[in-house]
């Protein structure tokens, strides 16, 4: 079951199932046992955000004083990002239908009232390609509006399981988290021990970053 929240914005209400889901979990684990979650800070001001990350695949997105961008390497370890987690590659392949593999996934990690602001994701240098989201943990108050900040925005929650895919004529709309829904008991089965506090939440974003040769 999909739902076109707008033209080309596809919300996928419980995508992957409970055993999905610890699967994934699971992948994440591995991926933030290798590459250890960072804080990335607002260019220029250094800043820190309250979302903390974490990479997979070939190229991972950083930001700090020196400004936002893809990276092949951790900021602090300096080693290469883990590769991209398999649950998550069968995801794209199924919905993204885009003809080549993604480069990068980002993980958020969201603790109990952190925040994302309103944001365009433009740091790729392919827009053809769309962003696919995975949301597991806590739910979470989803904002998209236009292709201008100012534009009229609406609001939709992200559950667990949820997939989004971002594309076509919505690949550069605004969009944000407002909340965090703290309900720990809904969470015990997608949350290892020790990767989030209570009442958190995890979302990965797959990313095409370069243009394809011959697509
Ligand atoms: C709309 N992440 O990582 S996922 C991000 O839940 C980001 O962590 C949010 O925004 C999160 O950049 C929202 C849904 C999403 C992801 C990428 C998009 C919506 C998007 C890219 C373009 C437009
Ligand atoms: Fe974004």
């Amino acid at each position: 079951m999909s739902v076109a929240l707008r033209p080309g914005l596809i919300h996928y209400p419980g995508f992957l199932d409970g055993e999905a889901r610890s699967r994934l979990a699971g992948e994440v684990a591995d991926i933030l046992a290798e590459a250890p979650p960072f804080t990335p800070r607002m260019p220029r001001t250094g800043k820190p955000f309250s979302v903390r990350m974490g990479n997979a695949g070939p190229l991972g997105w950083v930001s700090d004083e020196r400004g936002y961008r893809y990276q092949p390497h951790h900021p602090e370890t300096g080693q290469p990002w883990p590769p991209l987690p398999a649950t998550a590659l069968a995801v794209w392949e199924a919905i993204a239908a885009y003809p080549a593999p993604p480069e990068a996934c980002l993980v958020n990690l969201y603790g109990p009232g952190t925040r994302m602001g309103l944001h365009q994701d433009r740091d790729e240098d392919e827009f053809d390609a769309p962003v696919l989201s995975l949301s597991l943990g806590a739910p979470a108050l989803f904002r998209y509006g236009g292709l201008a900040r100012s534009d009229p925005t609406r609001s939709v929650r992200l559950m667990p399981g949820d997939a989004l895919v971002i594309g076509g004529p919505s690949r550069l709309v605004f969009h944000g988290i407002d909340r965090i829904y703290a309900e720990p008991d809904l969470l015990a089965e997608d949350l290892l021990p020790g990767l989030l506090p209570p009442g958190g939440r995890i979302n990965l974003t797959l990313r095409r970053v370069s243009r394809p040769q011959g697509v």
